[in-house]
């Protein structure tokens, strides 16, 4: 055994860096590579590896201190073997990964000139490769810190990769506009790989740029928010990537790598860093928490919401696991968060549709010479379309932003679709704007699209009011869950004979049940009495449309 006193690396420049977390104790055994301490100057964090195996002796740094090249970090008790001159050899040989190498300040060298652009007094296009990633190979794009049309000052980090061992930002090499990204999130880079197209002002910039460099994103710049979305993108098409949301925190590429491997939402912890820096023992003491919670059935995350606890049904009997579909799986998170955000309220009615019926079926031999089935269905959209005009506190949106409601001057309604896959919602355009038989045929066309898999996203966005209809399977009513961002929903039950009151005696009348749910966010009770009476005056009495 002998003592190595392990020493702050070569800081790429750097001097009096702070010392931010110390990741080991005296008494730990920890492995070659494992993280000691983690460094911040003002460009970026360096976690600063251990470039031998053994048992921390003692300490030699707090948190708080500055440190530059050459300081004791610690003591440390490693094998005979393993020692001084062994790590030496490997410093040469793995020179990617000791940290001598490794933490350089995110910044260019400003000496190295262009051959590969004339140099010239206005503009001109720089091709920004991937430098040399210290003997790193096809690594992972994590992040993209910029956009085209961004401007960028020398320096600024373009994008972030990812290696088995550490994150790495790609710094600018030059200022300039950004004009075309070359990646994409989740592509594999390596080195010489195009990065992006930058112009640049005056005599072209260095055509290589600066090396990677082993770091921590410094804490995030808040983004200035884009502009509010005026069609909300439908539930089901909202599938935001992970890795994008991650560039909004400020964590080392250990403590990111760590959260991603045990699937944890860094927003939803809370760092105990300095300047909302996330450690290690922040995701464990969540996880943590997060497990003893689920044990006890106490609450299971920031909603508030009692978790199930899991239960072996095999234990009563025999039982079989299937695999969800995708769009089950879908359907159930946007249920779940409809339920959830929207105060949900259900009011019923039954339209009487005797005559809309006798006229339906007055066109059904048309309906074949067209080769369109006239089902209730388009008179239901039309009778819609009018009430969402009546009544056009029903055609809203809330702002996602709590202060407005976003006003929609169309209308587009959805039909919920039961497909061998699951609950789909094709979403009809302008429907105030187009007849019965059209009506007839774009649901029967959409129903079709949604039953062979063939609907594309565009096909389910932008709709301002759903209907679903049971009517062909039965039942006498049911409360329909409003298809946020959507207010409100109509939930079409099976017509019947019924015996109806007309002021002096019962009257078989063919009595369709119907139901509305509404976001009482968004609406009031008086707002659907007024929608819904309208809706089914329309029903009763199809000449209405003409009015
Ligand atoms: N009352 C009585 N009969 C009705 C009816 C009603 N409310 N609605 C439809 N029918 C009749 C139709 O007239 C048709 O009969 P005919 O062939 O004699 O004319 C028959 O039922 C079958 O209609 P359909 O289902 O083929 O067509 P549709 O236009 O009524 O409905 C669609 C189309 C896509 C809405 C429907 O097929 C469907 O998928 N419904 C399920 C929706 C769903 O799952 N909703 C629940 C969502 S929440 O989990």
């Amino acid at each position: 055994m002998t003592i190595e006193i392990i020493p702050v690396p070569d800081l790429g420049g750097a001097d009096k860096v702070e010392v931010i977390e110390i990741c080991v104790q005296a008494g730990d055994v920890i492995t070659e590579e494992q993280s000691l301490v983690v460094l911040e100057s003002d460009k970026a964090s360096m976690e600063i590896p251990s470039p031998l195996a053994g048992k921390v002796v003692s300490l030699k740094v707090k948190e708080g201190d500055s440190l530059s090249e050459g300081d004791p970090i610690l003591e440390l008790e490693v094998e005979a073997e393993n020692g001084a001159a062994e790590s030496a050899d490997d410093a040469e040989d793995e020179a990617p990964e000791t940290p001598a190498d490794e933490p350089q300040p995110a910044q260019s060298e400003p000496e190295q000139q262009s051959d590969a652009e004339p140099a010239t007094g206005g503009t001109s296009e720089q091709l920004v490769p991937v430098p040399d990633l210290g003997g790193s190979d096809a690594v992972d794009v994590i992040e993209i810190c910029v956009a085209e049309g961004d401007e960028v000052a020398e320096g600024d980090s373009l994008i972030v990769v990812e290696s088995d061992k550490a994150s790495m930002e790609i710094p600018s090499p030059a200022s300039g506009k950004v004009l075309s990204l070359k990646v994409a999130e989740g592509a594999k880079v390596s080195e010489g790989d195009d990065i992006l197209v930058l112009e640049v002002t005056g005599a072209a910039k260095p055509a290589k740029p600066a090396p990677a460099s082993k770091t921590a994103p410094a804490p995030p710049k808040k983004q200035a928010s884009s502009a509010p979305q005026t069609t909300p993108a439908p539930a089901a098409t909202d599938n935001s990537a992970p890795a994008s949301a991650e560039a909004e925190f400020y964590a080392g590429p250990a403590v990111r790598k760590l959260a991603r491997q045990l699937g944890v939402d860094l927003g939803k912890v809370k760092p105990s860093g300095p300047r909302g820096r996330f450690s290690k023992d922040d995701i464990r003491d969540y996880v943590k928490n997060l497990v003893a919670d689920v044990n006890s059935g106490k609450v299971s995350s920031g909603s508030g919401i009692p978790a199930v606890p899991e239960m072996d049904f095999s234990q009563f009997g025999e039982v079989e696991l299937q695999k969800m579909s995708k769009i089950a799986k879908l359907t159930a998170a946007n249920m779940s968060r409809s339920w959830l955000n929207a105060p949900h309220v259900t009011q019923f009615d039954d339209a009487d549709i005797t005559e809309l019926e006798e006229f339906r079926k007055s066109m059904k031999a048309e309906a074949e010479k067209r080769g369109v089935k006239l089902t209730p269905l388009p008179f239901l959209l039309k009778a819609s379309a009018a009430a969402l005009q009546h009544e056009p506190s029903f055609n809203v949106s809330l702002h996602a932003d709590g202060e407005h409601m976003v006003h929609k001057k169309y209308i587009h309604i959805g039909i919920a679709v039961d497909t061998p896959a699951g609950l789909m919602v094709p979403v009809i355009r302008d429907v105030d704007k187009k007849g019965l038989w059209e009506l007839a045929e774009e649901s029967n066309e959409l129903a079709n699209k949604a039953r062979n898999g063939k609907l594309m996203p565009r096909d389910m966005q932008g709709g301002c009011f759903t209907i679903s209809s049971l009517g062909a399977m039965g039942g006498n009513g049911f409360t329909p869950i409003v298809n946020v961002p959507e207010v409100a929903i109509m939930g079409v039950s099976k017509a019947q004979i019924k015996p109806v009151w007309n002021g002096s005696e019962f009257v078989p009348r063919q009595m369709l049940p119907l139901t509305v749910s509404y976001d009482h966010r968004a609406i009031n009770g008086a707002d659907c009495g007024r929608f819904f009476t309208y809706l089914v005056a329309v029903l009763g009495d199809i000449r209405r449309l003409l009015l």
